[in-house]
């Protein structure tokens, strides 16, 4: 397993948070999320063979935040 530490902008409140943690959950080896929208931190565990930072990147941008790293 890989992990990834995003630094994102734009969360305003929880509910930012948990949208960003479904989408990252709907990713095809997406293993384990946590997203904190206090720090803007998410820390991702996936399997490395069925997706990479790019693409999880993208999948935070889709859904209407800033990816800072
Ligand atoms: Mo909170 Mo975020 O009301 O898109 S959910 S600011």
């Amino acid at each position: 397993m890989a992990k990834i530490e995003l630094k994102i902008a734009g969360m305003t409140c929880g509910g930012c948070a948990k949208s960003i943690t479904s989408a990252l959950q709907n990713c095809a080896g997406v293993e384990q999320v946590k997203v904190d929208h206090v720090s803007g931190i998410a820390q991702i565990v996936f399997d490395s063979a069925q997706t990479n930072a790019q693409e999880l990147k993208t999948v935070v941008e889709d859904a209407g935040f800033d990816v800072l790293n």
